[in-house]
């Protein structure tokens, strides 16, 4: 009887238990149980002051008004004037004069989309400020209120002004217009083309308001495999309603464009870049863009890249190409982010490719235009080392482009923490203005003094219930936002803002998940690409180990390509003796990679094909190492599983039993990858496979039959 009346009583009050569909994401607002933090929040939030009327405003508002009703368990009161404890969220010049000479100018050195946020005393009143010099500034910092109470801290004394590093904080979806999403593992495109403009899904708005939590700005819609049709009439009109949903929150929209949309949709013979039609037509285009998306934020461009068009087909370079379609977006502060994935089937070697395109070019880019470098030189890898060609354009702003879907990292079943990959990426010392020249700083613009600054992801997300299909997938994404408003962040900070967010602050879950989280980005290294591995998955989907596999259209597409394992050893020789890609770095970090003895081992293989018995600094064998290695991969998602069990009575069941199939699918293909990888190249290696570690269930044979015909993404 009890049971019942509580049950009624939760329900009454309008807070019964959701099930945790993993929808919310990180803005699940719990209601906050603690008895003394409760008090002490609802003392000093005890109403809200927004004297703004924009719609970010009414953002701000209503996002205040579903957190505080939900995490306060009362209704909060939105008033006229100042209330003693209240919660002011105001730009600058929209707060009392007095108000205003307090604050000003501490916001002099932040940035417009900066916030402040203060605990004063004013008028004899203790008031919580939210404050900027813009209204997204000041939505920026609500959410950062927000995140402070969901992660129970306290807010009573609170001074703190934060404004993002990069300027550009973007996502790019590889969403076709079919919804069908290149590489995308959770569901199909969130963007119902079909029903725009007249149909406005809700989750349009909820996927603003995650981005706009995280400091995301901006967002490109579609493909750059891209099709021309986005850029005709009806579909930029489909396109302005999806603007006007995520303006208020800050993001504009991006589009892919394809460089031959003039011959495809405006009926010229040509899309040379210098043809005086061409210019005209995409001067016309641009035009008709901003008078229907008068914030259009530019276009992303995939050009004679992978079969797609660029001004290469008419003699021309990526420099004309991008300044073509810079100058039809300068009138109207559009940009233009050129992507340097380029590689040329006929190239000796594909990780040199882009550095010699585009080196060249450096210093011919018009000022709106950002040329946007993949982190690696091949494309996403478990590890990889830095594009060399992020330290050779100084003349040139310089997009970083990260991947958070995990194509290659386990695709939508793996558990794979991306930011410790991030930030390896991100403190690398490229050694180009001599040293602590670290990718950062290249990014941020510090090291070569540019404005136009810009971190990007391709996207995870889906229409998934939970957006990214794996539940951890959200904290990529997440590591992403936060990483684009201050790189300095660690991946440990980022890990235990989201974990308290997402799953409570329990400290053993926090711990648990953090330590599971931390590692495994260095276990997945272990079970598919050990000691520099790369690009051994199965060909077209990607998906699984195949690294016998020679049979791809091009030659650069094939696993043996890579790692060119033969009778003596393993390994693509990039140093001087062999393809000398090394030389494309600075002597500085070229250095630490140049000698197969002293060469970090995570490297190793990137750049030097050793002996199976070359001596690794642990005293194996290199054989015996990758035997290790593999092991250890495995043996690190059988610990996670471990891990995840130990929690099990503080998580909520639906997210449990989810989590718990999916690393047990981890556990499948971890076994899968290792016994595959290490049978393969025990028959080139002639060498078996030590003790004690297991012998492969299967004979090489069984592996190598294994087809995927319809895995996701392809
Ligand atoms: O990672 C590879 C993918 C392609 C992708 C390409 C790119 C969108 O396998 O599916 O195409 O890179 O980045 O352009």
């Amino acid at each position: 009887m009890k049971k019942v009346l509580l049950i009624l009583f939760i329900f009454l009050c309008g807070y019964q238990v959701q099930a945790e569909d993993g929808y919310n994401a990180w803005l699940r607002y719990t209601p906050i149980s603690q008895p003394a933090l409760l008090s002490a929040y609802r003392t000093q939030i005890a109403s809200c002051y927004i004297p703004g009327h924009s719609p970010t405003d009414t953002a701000i508002r209503n996002e205040l008004q579903q957190a505080l009703h939900s995490m306060l368990q009362q209704s909060v009161s939105f008033t006229a004037a100042i209330q003693p404890r209240a919660l002011v969220c105001a730009r600058i010049n929209l707060l009392p004069a007095a108000l205003q000479q307090q604050l000003g100018n501490l916001l002099t050195n932040t940035d417009s989309s900066g916030y402040l946020l203060k605990t004063i005393s004013y008028a004899g009143k203790n008031l919580t400020v939210i404050t900027a010099k813009t209204d997204i500034g000041v939505l920026y910092g609500t959410f950062a209120l927000l995140r402070k109470m969901q992660e129970q801290q306290p807010i009573s004394n609170l001074d703190e002004h934060s404004s993002p590093k990069l300027k550009l904080r973007l996502l790019n979806h590889w969403d076709n217009l079919t919804r069908y999403v290149e590489r995308g593992y959770a569901g199909i495109s969130i963007w119902n083309w079909h029903t725009l403009p007249t149909y406005i899904d809700p989750r349009y708005t909820d996927y603003a308001r995650l981005n706009a939590s995280i400091g995301i700005n901006g967002t490109v819609l579609n493909n750059v495999n891209a099709s021309a049709t986005i850029l005709t009439r009806p579909w930029l009109l489909k396109v302005a309603a999806i603007a006007k949903v995520l303006r208020p929150y800050g993001i504009r929209v991006y589009l892919s464009a394809r460089f031959s949309a003039p011959i495809e949709i405006g009926n010229l013979h040509t899309a040379d870049p210098l043809n005086d039609s061409v210019r005209t037509w995409w001067q016309e285009k641009a035009k008709e863009i901003y008078s229907i998306i008068p914030d259009f934020g530019g276009f992303l461009v995939k050009a004679n890249s992978e079969g797609q068009p660029g001004p290469q087909s008419y003699g021309r370079s990526h420099a004309d190409g991008a300044n073509l379609l810079a100058d039809a977006l300068a009138p109207y502060g559009g940009i233009v982010m050129w992507r340097a994935f380029v590689y040329n089937p006929e190239a000796t070697d594909r990780f040199k490719q882009a550095y010699e395109e585009f080196t060249p070019l450096d210093g011919k880019f018009h000022s709106n235009v950002l040329v946007q470098v993949k982190n690696g030189p091949i494309d996403f890898q478990p590890r990889e080392p830095i594009s060399p060609l992020l330290a050779a354009m100084p003349k040139t702003p310089l997009l970083l482009e990260f991947q958070l879907t995990q194509e290659y990292l386990g695709q939508g079943t793996h558990l794979v923490y991306e930011a410790p990959l991030f930030k390896e990426v991100l403190e690398t010392d490229t050694y180009a203005n001599g040293k602590n020249s670290t990718v950062a700083s290249i990014v941020d613009g510090d090291l070569n003094q540019h404005t136009l600054t810009g971190i990007t992801g391709v996207a995870n997300i889906g229409n998934e219930r939970n957006w990214t299909n794996h539940p951890f997938g959200q904290a990529n994404w997440y590591a992403l936002g936060r990483l684009a408003w201050n790189p300095q962040l660690s991946s440990d900070t980022i890990a235990k803002e989201w974990i308290r967010q997402t799953f409570g602050c329990n400290p053993k879950v926090i711990n648990t998940i953090d330590t599971m989280m931390l590692a495994s980005r260095e276990t997945m290294v272990q079970y598919m690409t050990p000691l520099g591995l790369h690009h051994i998955m199965g060909n077209g989907h990607h998906y699984g180990p195949a690294p016998w596999s020679n049979h791809a259209p091009r030659p650069d597409w094939d696993p043996v390509y890579y790692h060119k394992a033969d009778n003596f050893g393993i390994g693509f020789d990039r140093t001087a003796t062999g393809s000398n890609a090394l030389a494309q770095y600075q002597p500085g970090l070229r250095q630490q990679y140049a000698d197969s003895s002293s060469c970090d081992p995570r490297f190793l293989l990137w750049f030097h094909h050793v002996s199976w018995q070359h001596k690794m600094p642990s005293g194996r064998t290199l054989w015996n190492e990758l035997c290790y290695q593999y092991n250890a991969g495995v043996n690190g998602v059988t610990q996670m599983q471990q891990q995840w069990k130990n929690i099990a009575p503080f998580i909520d069941p639906e997210r449990y039993q989810q989590v718990t199939m999916l690393l047990g699918i981890q556990h499948q293909d971890a076994i899968w990858w290792r016994d595959a990888c290490l049978s393969y190249f025990s028959s080139i290696a002639k060498l078996p496979i030590p003790a004690p570690y297991p012998m492969p269930a299967h004979p090489l044979e069984y592996y190598q039959q294994l087809r995927f015909p319809y895995a996701p993404g392809n």
